[in-house]
């Protein structure tokens, strides 16, 4: 079997990292990250991206995975002890689903523990905070390496290529608001696979789902990757 998982900020929400909408959105009090995730906000005021992303990262750095990541990872290997495989898509620039021991992630909207050269492209691990004079070994300023609204995102044909070959998908806590994230069930669906959300409420495009589990994704996701590995 090969599925197909997405994962978006619910999955990491019990771990105290923020979501965007939804219960629990209001954990950034001091910030509108609707206003803030864009180039525009960085180019008009870039000390004040910086100070949200470098909240973040220290509360990344000190969190950990939850049993929806854990769950996740033991999926991962217990499909591939049958011959399957999962290919886990996350929004999420948390390394949450890394430190809970899953291997194949793909970080659509980029990582909060890497920056980005805004000149030359150069990707380097980041764990300190970022402030406007931080800069590239080609004196270009570095930016955290996320996808911000407008921006392309990240291994977009790896992803098609994999929604390619699965036989399920599956979205665990994302509000199906945020395209082009957003659009893959729909796609899945038109290839016949079956689709599963997991997810605190219905999403946006709950009606898109063949199979629907609501409640906290600690608890959900576990039972459900159960019920996976005893088919
Ligand atoms: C729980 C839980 C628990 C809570 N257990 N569940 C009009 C129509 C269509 C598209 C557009 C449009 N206008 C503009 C666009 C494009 C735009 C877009 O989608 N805008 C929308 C607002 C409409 N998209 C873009 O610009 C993207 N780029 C693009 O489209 O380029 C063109 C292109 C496409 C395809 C190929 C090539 C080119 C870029 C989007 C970048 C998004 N960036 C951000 C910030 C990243 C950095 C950062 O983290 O700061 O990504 S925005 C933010 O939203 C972040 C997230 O990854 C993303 C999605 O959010 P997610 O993960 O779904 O989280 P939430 O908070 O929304 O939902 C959490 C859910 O969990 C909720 O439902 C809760 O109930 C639930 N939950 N606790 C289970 N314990
Ligand atoms: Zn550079």
């Amino acid at each position: 079997m090969n599925l197909f998982i997405l994962t978006g900020a619910g999955v990491s929400a019990e771990s105290g990292l923020g979501v965007f909408r939804g219960p629990g959105a209001a954990l950034w009090k001091r910030y509108d990250p609707m206003q803030l995730a864009t180039p525009q906000a960085f180019a008009r005021d870039p000390a004040l991206v910086h100070d949200f992303y470098n909240a973040r990262r220290r509360n990344l750095i000190g969190a950990s995975p939850n049993a929806a990541h854990v769950a996740l990872a033991r999926l991962e290997a217990g499909l591939a002890q049958r011959g399957g495989a999962v290919t886990l898509v996350t929004q999420n620039i948390d390394d949450l689903h890394e430190r809970a021991g899953s291997r194949r992630v793909i970080h659509m909207h980029g990582e909060l523990l890497k920056a980005r050269c805004g000149s030359c492209g150069m990707v380097v691990d980041c764990r300190n905070d970022l402030a406007i004079d931080s800069r590239c070994g080609c004196a270009g300023a570095l930016r955290p390496h996320v996808v911000w609204f407008g921006e392309t995102p990240l291994y977009m044909d790896q992803i098609y290529a994999a929604l390619d070959v699965a036989d399920l998908f599956v979205a665990v806590g994302t509000s199906g608001a945020v395209y082009p994230a957003a659009g893959f069930v729909r796609e899945a669906r038109a290839k016949g696979l079956r689709c599963c959300e997991i997810n605190l409420e219905p999403s946006e495009n709950a009606a898109e789902f063949d199979d629907r589990r609501y409640g906290p994704a600690s608890e959900i996701t576990p039972s459900w990757v159960q019920e996976i590995l005893e088919q």
